[in-house]
């Protein structure tokens, strides 16, 4: 299968992300990207397609509020006038019991527009996060035209990524800009298929009330493990969407035999919706080395994943989300996308 990706991810780099009471290096990395595309090679995939520019914002506004997005594009211009250059991060949120008021100031609008503090903003966040939607769209594209399947390098991820908040390492979601764009070229229903260790929130909100869209989340069981504040099975839609919710958590420890057991029983409820594309938020963090995530898949499970994928014999988009152990990454990545292609 062809593969999407755009350079400019790389100007997403040398930022910070404050874990449990500890600000670090962040986990999410360029070098993520390096590993995969180095396998891609090494096996010979596909075509590595460099992604073509494109209005991201356009394509991302059916998904996103329009003030959110102005927010991000703004937001280097914003921290300069502050006299300011590192990198940043929210530290104060509206929660319970406070308004849902937009501030003026930068650092109340980085915390309004922000669930946690893990989306930090370096110089070229904007760019590499416009170029991950370039990655998205351009392999929809793909699928668009009559491929049976296409991979979206994307970074920075984008599952957590809500209508109007970053976090978790994602800015736009761009799994959910492609499902848009599916249903705006012709698909009726589209259904993402969340396989990343941790509970796609963004995803799920954006689509909670739609009946166009499926989520299907398998995940860290969210009582024990970040994201928290959803992700629970009786998490199932509203309104037209009520029903078009699945969410699969399960506890630290997990492996093959239970997390296939999953996938298994996700594939039927896509089996059951029927939809004419299948998009794959392709999380690698599943993986038994990944050093942020707690479930033990092992290297030769993933092109198992891939296989039960493809025989719901729908067009399939995977768009890669997290995963973290970066010399591992590009096998584990390649080991769906060729278990995929049988
Ligand atoms: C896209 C994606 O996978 N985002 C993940 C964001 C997870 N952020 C919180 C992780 C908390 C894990 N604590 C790490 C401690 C390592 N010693
Ligand atoms: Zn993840």
């Amino acid at each position: 299968m062809r593969i999407v990706y755009s350079p400019r991810h790389r100007l997403h780099a040398d930022n910070q992300e404050l874990n449990a009471g500890v600000i670090t290096p962040a986990f999410e990395l360029p070098a993520r990207v390096d590993f995969i595309l180095k396998r891609i090679e090494a096996v010979g995939l596909g075509e590595v397609i460099e992604a073509k520019t494109i209005d991201a914002v356009a394509a991302a506004v059916k998904v996103h509020d329009a003030g959110y997005l102005q927010f991000m594009a703004d937001f280097w211009t914003l921290w300069l006038a502050e006299g300011r250059s590192g990198p940043t991060m929210p530290y104060v949120w509206p929660a319970r019991g406070q308004r849902d008021i937009r501030p003026e100031h930068v650092n109340g609008l980085m915390g309004y527009y922000s669930f946690d503090g893990g989306a930090s903003f370096v110089e070229g966040t904007w760019e590499a996060v416009q170029s991950a939607v370039w990655s998205a769209i351009g392999a929809a594209e793909l699928i668009g035209g009559g491929e049976r399947a296409a991979y979206a390098l994307c970074r920075p991820p984008g599952h957590h990524a809500g209508s109007s908040t970053m976090g978790g390492y994602c800015f736009i979601n761009n799994a959910a800009v492609a499902a848009q764009w599916f249903l705006d070229h012709g698909a009726k229903r589209v259904t993402i298929l969340d396989v990343d260790y941790h509970h796609g929130n963004g995803t799920q909100e954006i689509f909670y009330r739609r009946g166009d869209v499926q989520i299907v989340d398998l995940h860290a069981d969210t009582a024990v493990a970040y994201p928290f504040f959803s992700g629970r099975t009786d998490e199932t839609g509203e309104g037209q969407g009520e029903g078009f919710t699945l969410n699969l958590p399960m506890p630290f420890g997990t492996d093959w035999q239970t997390w296939g057991a999953a996938l298994d029983h996700a594939c039927r409820a896509i089996e059951a919706f029927g939809p004419d594309v299948v998009v794959v938020s392709l999380g690698l963090d599943t993986f038994e080395g990944d050093p942020i995530s707690k479930f033990r898949l092992k290297r030769e499970d993933y092109p198992k994943i891939g296989a039960r994928i493809a025989a719901l014999g729908r067009p399939t988009l995977f768009v890669q989300e997290g995963g973290y152990a970066v010399e591992d990454i590009g096998h584990n990545a390649v080991g769906v996308l060729s278990g995929f292609e049988g």
